[in-house]
């Protein structure tokens, strides 16, 4: 959809519904967060209800954000979440581009009637399931678009908060300023988000300096102990298990970014790690260069993503998760060595 017919559309949109609710993909990210407690303080700034509902908790890295105790997740407040989506006249997905994405959302969302809104940065949004949609993969981060949008209305939305939060986005979808960034007019976006928002330092250190003990040391013992590099395919493997994540005492985001460690390798092009969760396997992947985990992901593990950063699940043993997932690396092998 082009950036002028979204425009009219959201305006219409967000103009003729009042009650509006935000909504993003379950195990919510900074990207997630950031992007819904901006939009939110916005709309609200319009004049707008609005009601955040995320499928489950967000890492406690995030709960300092600015407004983000007033989101509701369905994990805890079923009841509320259910009520507030009834209610909505307008529903707005960001930071995922299909319901399917939505977790335990998914059947609420997809009982609604009102018009929904995408938002989002991931590859092949379900197109049909919305009334409007600014979805592109050339950029960083959702909350890059969601801060295109908002100047779109005016740098004067712009609080210190709305900063905050995009700023939170942009820094943790692209690794701090490391990966994907395709374009000078990210930096240009960073730079009006940067005049107002808390200290990029400050920022940066409330994210990434927080870890508990607990949490660095199943870093330690996942690159040390359960990392297994294949080198006939440019790729390494980290496999946790139910009673690895015990052991450390796992909470909530505590193998956030694990993933991306072994692609500090020269010599590695894609990562995975794969972890068991209650009733699941959950992959994720990184890639260096044009190797696309999201069709790997997309093609065998029931997900997708970007072009370097993906997940996936399965649901059998989590031995044979490891397995599959090694047996399709031969089909990859020529173009995994290529990767750069
Ligand atoms: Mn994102």
């Amino acid at each position: 959809m082009q950036t002028d017919i979204f425009f009219e559309r959201f305006d219409a949109v967000i103009q003729s519904n009042r009650h509006i609710v935000l909504a993003c993909h379950v195990n919510p990210d900074g990207d997630a967060i950031g992007s819904v407690l901006a939009m939110s303080e916005f709309l609200r700034a319009r004049g707008n209800e609005v009601k955040m509902v995320v499928a489950n908790d967000f890492p406690e890295f995030l709960h300092w954000m600015p407004g983000s105790d007033d989101i509701l997740v369905f994990e805890k407040d079923a009841e509320l979440c259910k009520e507030a989506i009834t209610e909505a006249e307008c529903i707005m997905m960001l930071d995922f581009n299909n319901l399917s994405r939505g977790g335990i959302l998914h059947n609420e969302i997809g009982k609604t009637r009102c018009p929904r809104v995408l938002i989002d940065h991931h590859r092949d949004p379900e197109e049909s399931q919305f009334y409007c949609m600014y979805s592109s993969t050339g950029v960083s981060s959702t909350s890059e678009i969601v801060t295109e949008i908002i100047l779109h209305y005016g740098k004067e939305y712009l609080t210190e908060s709305i900063c905050t939060n995009l700023m939170v986005g942009i820094m943790t979808d692209t690794g701090s300023f490391a990966h994907s960034i395709y374009h000078p007019r990210t930096f240009d976006l960073v730079g009006y988000l940067v005049e107002k928002s808390q200290p990029y330092s400050m920022i940066h250190e409330l994210v990434y300096d927080t870890m508990s003990e607990d949490r660095l040391r199943l870093l330690g013992f996942a690159i040390n102990n359960r990392m297994e590099v294949l080198d006939d395919y440019s790729t390494a493997i980290i496999a946790l298990n139910k009673s690895d994540l015990d052991r450390f005492n796992y909470q909530v985001g505590d193998t956030e970014g694990v993933v991306n460690f072994p692609l500090s390798m020269k010599k590695i092009n894609m990562a995975v790690l794969v972890t068991e969760r209650q009733d699941q396997i959950r992959l994720s992947f990184r890639s260096k260069g044009s190797f696309s985990v999201h069709e790997l992901a997309n093609k065998y593990f029931k997900g997708g993503g970007h072009t370097n950063a993906a997940g996936g699940t399965l649901t059998c043993s989590f031995e044979e998760a490891v397995a599959q997932l090694k047996a399709v690396l031969p089909e990859y092998q020529e173009r995994l060595n290529q990767a750069q």
